[in-house]
């Protein structure tokens, strides 16, 4: 069998041996149709947020547009995003989830 590919990829410099992987933030968009107790419901549920931090989240999406929900690793940050956008779609509300990387 080939050996591992310890043989052929060169290893990285001292300088760029640490770096960490990118976070995503998830992001909690404002429509006109979903409850408020609705939004607070999912993000306590899918985010584990306190009653209060999701009440604070969806005023604050509410009222600017758009709020950080919370950064995770990009698999996690998309998994959530489409389970909590789910959530509303399942029960026929336009409630929407994104993901985008930090800076
Ligand atoms: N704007 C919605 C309403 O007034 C509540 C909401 C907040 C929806 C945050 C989505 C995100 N019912």
């Amino acid at each position: 069998a080939p050996m591992s590919d310890r043989s052929t990829t060169l290893q990285p410099s001292a300088k760029t041996r640490t770096e960490r992987p990118r976070l995503y933030k998830v992001l909690l968009l404002n429509d006109d149709f979903t409850p408020r107790e609705f939004v607070v419901a999912v993000l306590a549920s899918e985010f584990r947020m306190s009653e209060d931090e999701a009440v604070r989240v969806m005023i604050t999406a509410h009222q600017q547009g758009v709020c950080v929900v919370a950064v995770f690793p990009r698999d996690v940050a998309e998994t959530k995003a489409t389970r909590a956008t789910e959530a509303g779609r399942a029960n026929g509300f336009p409630l929407r989830f994104e993901t985008e990387p930090e800076t």
